[in-house]
């Protein structure tokens, strides 16, 4: 078959089929050529003509139902994939399309996945749902923080600096991305040694208080890690599902921990960021979901990264979209915030939110239980129907935040 021998406007795809919606900006060659080329590449075809095919193999091939502009959509039956095998299914539909000469640029911008494939994976053990119980939070945004500096702090620090945030009122503290188990912060003392903090925090403040720890490593290593944490009474762990792999992170997932799983992302910018070529963050969202993980970096609209208020309702769009019954997976805003933005992140996210300031609570002028405090007061004032202005008009935590950063 040739590249044009993919195409078939009048093609209607089967309910049980992988759809994949590209863009494409093809090199030196038509752009329905181009678009078949897609759909031979990541299904049955290669450049030239086979003398091996067989007649059985014909109803395997992809097809390019749908070509308008630079935007097409292609249809794979499910039989090309191995159920529960995402590098396989990614390999396929994400693989050496990227790199084809015929093509300048390409971008999956999204895939749906038919039932059959997304009941092959666990998907969230817990989810938004499960989140709110174990934190004991019903409506309001949950409160995070990631420990800062970010490298460096020997443990003893960590665990004080993570104390020091849950009284101040965060729900949630979580390692940095890349905070493993070097040699100035250990990863099984630093488990130990901020587990008895958050143990002290509970008790202090009456709320239920999570440690996030970065279990990221080999993967035999992260099973033992895990478990480790759950032996210590832990109740989440956090991983980085792009630089450890999907399928590292799918063995983790298996393994059935009662541990809930944070998922950093980063690394995805690396092919999420282009808006001609590579990889949507709405797809790794849903490739996260169905592997998985109970909650997810989607992205700010309004802190320090990249991507706008509509790549982030979207990345949102994909944790919560009705799916064949997966559980919801809990977005996570990161990345420059402070307490300041709370109204505009609880605007355009609403309350299933974590908002997880880093340099928002550490950067405080009075320190970190300060700053912790003075993001919960920003959500309290949200809530209350306030202005941040009259609510800091007697909060000071809020209020020294405003004036340290509201202004930038
Ligand atoms: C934020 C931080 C997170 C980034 C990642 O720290 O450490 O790793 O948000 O980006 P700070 P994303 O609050 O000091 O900026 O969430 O977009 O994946
Ligand atoms: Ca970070």
């Amino acid at each position: 078959m040739r590249y044009i021998d993919f195409v078939n406007l009048e093609h209607v795809p089967s309910e049980t089929d992988l759809v994949c919606d590209f863009h494409l900006e093809p090199e030196g060659i038509s752009l329905k050529e181009a678009a078949g080329g897609i759909a031979a590449e990541s299904s049955i075809g290669t450049w030239t003509e086979l003398t091996t095919e067989k007649p059985y193999i014909n109803r395997l091939h992809a097809t390019v139902f749908s070509l308008e502009k630079n935007e097409c959509k292609i249809a794979y039956p499910v039989e090309l994939f191995e159920p529960g095998n995402m590098a396989n299914i990614l390999s396929s539909v994400a693989g050496n399309v990227f790199g084809l000469e015929a093509l300048k640029n390409l971008r999956l911008n999204d895939v749906h996945f038919p039932e059959s494939l997304v009941k092959s994976f666990k998907g969230p053990r817990f989810g938004i749902s499960g989140i709110r119980k174990l934190l004991q939070v019903e409506h309001r945004p949950l409160v995070g923080t990631i420990i800062k500096p970010k490298l460096g702090l020997r443990t003893y620090d960590h665990a004080k600096v993570a104390y020091e945030a849950w009284v101040g009122g965060c729900d949630i503290v979580k390692d940095d991305e890349n905070l493993s188990s070097q040699l100035f912060n250990p990863f099984v003392d630093r488990v130990t040694e901020t587990l008895e903090m958050r143990d002290q925090a509970e008790e202090e403040t009456g709320e239920k208080k999570v440690y996030l720890v970065n279990v990221t490593a080999e993967t035999q290593e992260m099973l033992r890690r895990a478990e480790y944490v759950q032996e210590q009474g832990g109740r989440y762990m956090m991983v980085d599902i792009i630089t450890c792999g999907f399928s590292a992170l799918q063995t983790l997932r298996n393994h059935d921990l009662d541990l809930m799983i944070h998922a950093h992302r980063a690394g995805h910018a690396a092919f999420t960021r282009s808006k001609n070529h590579g990889i949507n963050m709405k797809v790794i969202a849903k490739v996260a979901r169905l592997l998985g993980v109970d909650q997810l970096h989607v992205g700010t609209a309004v802190g320090k990264m990249s991507e706008t208020k509509e790549d982030v309702l979207e990345n949102v769009d994909a944790l919560k979209q009705p799916m064949f019954g997966l559980r919801p997976v809990l977005p996570v805003a990161s990345g420059g915030l402070h307490p300041g933005m709370v109204p505009d992140l609880m605007k355009i996210f609403g309350s299933d939110l974590v908002i997880q300031a880093g340099g928002g609570i550490h950067g405080h002028p009075m320190g970190t239980k300060s700053g912790a405090t003075a993001v919960r007061q920003a959500v309290k004032a949200v809530i209350e129907g306030k202005t941040l202005i009259e609510y800091a008009g007697d909060h000071k935590e809020l209020s020294t935040a405003l004036e340290t950063w509201s202004t930038r």
